[in-house]
């Protein structure tokens, strides 16, 4: 007879947690490093009890906000390459629609995340109860399935024994390296406290290993075939490559072909920025030389991309003349993106497979391609150097003045964190990436409010490395919470607060599409019932002092150069709040060299409406469909 033990679901759930490892290149990790939660009637007695009577196995942390765990569990997630992630418990109602978003993040930037719900009674002893919603025709129905369209796989455990299975698919769905994002498991709140006689063998230590899938014999001759008959062939290294860990691997197919390598915001650090056949970001955001060299490709070489439209320029980058695309990617769902030639496999060994053959042809591109793309980036090098130059240092700096500054002091241990707002443009042109996971952009969902929280994770993977969450003044607003407990459990991130007084990515946007910045700065209304008096009073440096961080205030380039090194120096959560200068003519940031699609009115009154759609129309007009 199968020996069992008496435990609630909750309890059993914390002890199954705590036994589950990954495994990948001989290495072996805890599949659950910790859990976040947030207590209510929904899980303060179920969770919350197991995680008290099991805080021997299972570390605890308390977060402000549920969405906000879940930013610091995919940001852990991340810098773990997706061999380790958190759980987040939560009540039931708001507590666990408020996770909604990070699971939407989650499973976009396909990131392993555990959801743990509350939800309402499985016995329906009372109904409604606090916090329920009732839906007139469905008895079944709870506010946790507005988790299901967002999660990778989603169950509610209504009985105990239920989790069994369960639990068990939940784990191979955040190892698997196609299907992994969010995962949820909505623990109606009597089940979490009934007990349940479990087969011992449920908390059993399991090992998942992560694979690697080989590629295709048929695909990859394909594959090797269209790369020797390419002249101007070009990478563009996306997410993918990082959680392959793949960095080496396509190092020595540039170098060894001379291909260059552009890069989108989660591919990054792909190759170092130095890296002679790195060109940098591509598309919307990308580099001159990336974007000259993606017009003129014949064939594009996507590894581990999602081609989103930023990437394509909404479908008007890639104009070369018969391109092709070959798509290396271990989700059939990528491979097979605009019309591509699919190689279905883990990036890393596909590379190599791909460098050998390409070797045994003795395979390189030609020589004036690479002199080509090498002054392009020489000259390209030269505008970020002038951007980042400042002329006065003695005035307030513009952003790429700040990023020049933040990029002076750092060195390929510092890791920075960005989301939203004008940053990610400019940091995905200007950044110069030391090492491979130097550059943490969450830019498949860009949501304001993941920098904070997702910077504590990723020093929870990390303890030992500087980390900066870069953040702007409508960002820090909508979720400055998290603050508090990088100061409760003492993890020194440091934050570098912009203050521009509003949103001057979208009100750049705005204006470029006719809708006149409307609502989006921070300023008084005026006698005309806008926006437009003076900006808003509001000191967010003592805000963030109030929540417990040590701020230090830069007025000019030169204190900021003081105020980053002093932060970077510092053992304890470090914020440096600078004003930037936000005249567009100043900024000397390169515009963007590619377009982005945002539909403009197609009619409209007022002049600056009517010219944009003028030029919007010139852009569609340049869109080539893949077929
Ligand atoms: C949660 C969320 N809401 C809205 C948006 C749309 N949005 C993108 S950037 C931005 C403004 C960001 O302002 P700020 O952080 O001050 O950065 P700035 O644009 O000034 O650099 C907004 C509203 C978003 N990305 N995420
Ligand atoms: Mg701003």
């Amino acid at each position: 007879m199968t020996s069992t033990t008496r435990l609630t679901a909750a309890q059993a759930l914390v002890r199954f947690l705590a036994a589950q490892y990954t495994e990948r290149d001989g290495v072996r990790r805890r599949l659950i490093g910790a859990t976040w939660g947030i207590f209510g009637h929904g899980n303060v007695a179920g969770l919350g009890q197991a995680l008290v009577e099991y805080g021997d196995l299972m570390p605890y942390h308390q977060g402000r906000n549920e969405q906000s765990m879940v930013h610091a569990a995919v940001g852990y997630a991340r810098q773990s390459n997706r061999l380790s992630t958190h759980a987040v418990t939560t009540s039931i109602g708001p507590g666990a629609t408020n996770l909604v978003t990070g699971a939407a993040l989650a499973t976009i930037n396909r990131l392993p995340v555990l959801l743990l719900p509350g939800d309402v009674f499985a016995t329906r002893p009372a109904d409604p109860v606090l916090q329920q919603l009732e839906v007139p025709h469905a008895g079944d129905v709870s506010v946790n399935d507005c988790l299901r369209p967002v999660s990778r796989y989603f169950d509610r455990i209504t009985r105990p024994e239920a989790l069994i299975p369960s639990a068990l698919q939940a784990m191979r769905v955040l190892c698997d390296p196609v299907d992994t994002g969010a995962v949820t498991l909505a623990l109606p709140q009597d089940v979490q406290a009934e007990a349940y006689d479990w087969p011992e063998d449920f908390f059993a230590e399991r090992t998942w290993r992560v694979r690697r899938p080989g590629p295709d014999p048929v695909e990859l001759a394909a594959a090797v075939h269209a790369i020797r008959a390419a002249r101007r062939p070009l990478v563009v290294a996306g997410g993918g490559v990082h959680h392959s860990r793949a960095e080496d691997a396509l190092a020595e197919l540039a170098e060894s072909t001379g291909i260059p390598v552009a890069s989108t915001q989660a591919g990054k650090g792909s190759l170092r920025w130095d890296h002679p056949q790195d060109v940098g970001g591509i598309g919307h955001t990308g580099t001159a030389t990336a974007d000259q060299l993606a017009r003129t490709a014949d064939l594009v070489i996507g590894v581990g991309t999602r081609y989103t439209d930023f990437t394509t320029a909404s479908g008007t980058l890639f104009t070369g003349a018969g391109v092709r695309f070959l798509n290396l990617n271990i989700a059939p769902l990528d491979s097979h993106k605009l019309s591509g030639l699919p190689l279905v496999a883990d990036a890393r060994g596909a590379l190599e497979e791909l460098t050998e053959a390409l070797l045994l042809h003795e395979h390189g591109v030609d020589p004036a391609y690479v002199a080509e793309y090498t002054q392009d980036k020489e000259r390209w090098e030269q505008r970020v150097d002038a951007c980042f130059e400042a002329g006065d240092p003695d005035v307030r700096p513009t952003q790429p003045q700040l990023i020049g500054a933040l990029d002076a002091v750092v060195d390929e241990t510092d890791i920075i964190v960005n989301a939203a707002g004008s940053l990610p443009g400019d940091l995905h042109r200007l950044w110069r990436t030391r090492s491979r996971d130097q550059y943490h952009l969450e830019y498949g969902y860009s949501c304001m409010g993941y920098e904070i929280p997702a910077a504590i994770g990723v020093k929870m993977a990390a303890p030992d490395r500087p980390v900066w969450a870069l953040v702007g003044d409508g960002t820090y607003l909508m979720m400055p919470t998290e603050i508090v407990t990088a100061v409760q459990e003492g993890t020194a991130i440091k934050l570098v607060l912009v203050q521009n007084h509003g949103y001057a990515s979208i009100g750049g946007l705005s204006e470029s599409v006719g809708a006149e910045r409307f609502g989006t700065a921070y300023r008084f209304r005026s006698e005309d019932g806008a926006y437009t008096g003076a900006p808003l009073p509001v000191d967010l440096a003592a805000n963030a002092a109030s929540l417990g961080m040590r701020v230090l205030r830069a007025k000019t380039v030169r204190d900021l150069r003081a105020c980053l090194a002093e932060a970077r120096d510092a053992d304890t959560p470090t914020c440096v709040y600078v004003e930037t200068e936000t005249a567009d003519t100043l900024s000397g940031a390169p515009p963007a060299q590619a377009w982005w699609d945002v539909p403009v009115a197609e009619t409209a009154t007022r002049s600056s409406a009517v010219k944009a759609r003028e030029e919007y129309d010139r852009h569609v007009s340049t869109r080539r469909r893949h077929l």
